[in-house]
């Protein structure tokens, strides 16, 4: 077991970056998991990724950024608006009451088809538009709520059958804005409906992300989305100013950069076990195809995050806090702590995450080692798996999606995922309903992959959502300290493992079993397509 080098695969930009060009400058059936051979693969292929080759003729591959795919439609929709200015909130509830009122009663009829749950839906949203239109938002509130309950129970035994349910949880959710932007009053009964703001914004966020027809995509939603953002991140702001004593909220700068180099704490790969690793540039889109995708084989694809490939340049993602500039003010859903079950989940600015957690750290390497060693470690806070690239199209217009996803990026059966944090964030041990490239553009993470025939040494948890095709399923087993005394077989489990750089993207096969560990300060994007 063990090779002592694990830092050396990377070593530091001067001495190890191949591609001098890239880097000198400032939801299913699991049960097609991977079937992982030992051997280790690499060697010949052909071609390369090239952008402009017989792939793209193929395979279609994307010239344009991700903003301008054809997956982000309702996304440049959602935000076509050409006034720069928010309109008042007043004419957006009444954008969102007379949208409702032309649409309710088609929505409810056909709701009605699915019963018990769709009766239930139905009736919580003719009630609530009927309220709405009277103005009663504190009733509003709980009958939206009442329809968007009726919407997740549905998904509990299965998935929406008819595009009934996304209208109408669409507008649940734009009346559960509106009636909270609209009673302000912390003691009002609003406040009794138990919802958060931020939580209901970045729900309707994700609903746009789904869908494959942008004229489906309500004019009012994103001013509802902006509205609900503006209010939370600002309440946020107040608090921590009145909290601070000193008030250096306005001052306070620190230096995001993120070291460069594998700390030297983080696990050694041991080579048997090591994930396979070939170049983008030897490695194009169809010999991805034949030789990984189509025999499912995980494998990391190094140089992936470079400019010829569409990608801001790696030094640029390195600067967090300049990198998500156009995002500062966003809000973004957050979590605290490590993994377990009593971890904290919260909504709060980009920008503050960044200074405030990521930022704790000095950019300088010594000082980071050393800080890791010898100060109290910085809480752990962690953006994971959230639409960023939806919500902030500036963003999106950075990256590019990979050749190798073969033009299979759909909204509906897809996702492109920003995953924000310290060190030390930890992802469960779990397997997803798609095929999976993981792309490490900040920092440095730990990946292990067991394949799904190792399922049985894995203590799968019963899953949320069993009849549901999206739901993910989770192992109960802490992968780095196992309670071999609970979970015995797990000792016996084989697996793979790698230690993800800058620019490398990890493929894992639809429904392989990961985990991950962030080894430092970290930013990674990921594409789930099927
Ligand atoms: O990077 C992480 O923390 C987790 C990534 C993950 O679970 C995924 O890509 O599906």
């Amino acid at each position: 077991m063990g090779s002592d080098n694990a830092w050396a695969l990377f070593g530091s930009d001067d001495d190890t970056d191949p591609d001098p060009v890239c880097s000198k400058r400032p939801r299913s059936d699991p049960s097609s998991g991977g079937n992982i051979s030992g051997a280790a693969v690499g060697g010949s292929i052909d071609g390369g990724d090239k952008s402009d080759g017989t792939d793209t003729a193929r395979f279609g591959a994307p010239k344009t950024s991700l903003y301008d795919d054809a997956c982000f439609a309702a996304t440049r929709a959602l935000w076509s608006d050409p006034e720069p200015e928010l309109p008042t909130l007043r004419s957006f509830t009444d954008a969102l009451t007379a949208d409702a009122l032309i649409r309710v009663s088609q929505i409810a009829t056909a709701l009605r088809q699915h019963r018990p749950e769709g009766g239930a839906a139905a009736d919580a949203l003719a009630e609530t538009v009927r309220l709405a239109e009277g103005k009663d938002w504190s009733a509003v509130a709980k009958l939206a709520k009442k329809a968007s309950d009726a919407h997740q129970r549905q998904l509990d035994h299965g998935n929406w059958p008819h595009e009934c349910w996304q209208q109408s949880h669409v507008l649940a959710l734009g009346f559960r804005i509106a009636s909270r932007l609209h009673c302000t009053d912390e003691n009002s009964e609003t406040s009794a409906v138990p919802d958060r703001l931020g939580r209901i914004a970045l729900e309707a966020l994700a609903m746009v992300t789904l869908e494959t027809e942008p004229s489906s995509v309500p004019k009012w939603l994103g001013h509802g989305i902006l509205f609900a953002e503006r209010k939370c991140v600002d309440d946020a702001r107040l608090k921590q100013k009145r909290m601070s004593k000193e008030n250096t909220f306005q001052t306070k700068k620190q230096n995001t950069a993120i070291p460069c180099k594998v700390p030297r704490d983080s696990p050694r790969i041991d080579t048997s076990r090591a994930v396979p690793r070939v170049s983008c540039d030897a490695t194009s889109a169809a010999s991805f195809h034949e030789t990984y995708f189509k025999t499912n084989m995980p494998v990391v694809l190094e140089h992936l995050v470079c400019e010829k490939r569409g990608w801001a340049h790696l030094e640029e993602w390195r600067d967090v806090s300049g990198f998500f500039n156009d995002a500062n003010d966003r809000l973004v859903p957050v979590t605290f702590g490590g993994h377990g079950d009593d971890n904290i989940v919260t909504e709060m600015a980009l920008g503050d995450l960044i200074r405030d957690y990521l930022g704790q750290l000095d950019a300088d390497e010594k000082s980071y080692e050393e800080n890791r060693t010898t100060e109290q470690l910085p809480t752990v806070a962690y953006m994971s798996q959230h639409c960023l690239f939806h919500q902030v199209p500036e963003l999106a217009k950075k990256i590019q999606v990979p050749s190798y996803l073969l033009g299979k990026l759909k909204p509906d059966t897809g996702a492109v995922n920003a995953w924000v944090g310290t060190a030390d964030t930890k992802t469960a041990l779990h397997r997803d309903p798609y095929s999976n490239l993981l792309t490490q553009t900040t920092g440095f993470k730990y990946v292990r992959l067991y394949d799904v025939s190792e399922s049985s040494k894995l203590y799968p948890e019963k899953s949320l959502r069993d009849g549901n095709s999206n739901t993910f399923t989770k192992s109960s087993v802490v992968v780095e300290t196992p309670d071999l005394k609970r979970h015995p077989k797990f000792a016996d489990a084989s697996y793979f493992e790698t230690i993800l750089a800058p620019g490398d993207a990890l493929f894992m096969p639809k429904g392989m079993w990961h985990y991950v560990r962030a080894l430092t300060p970290s930013v990674s994007v990921n594409f789930w397509w099927n």
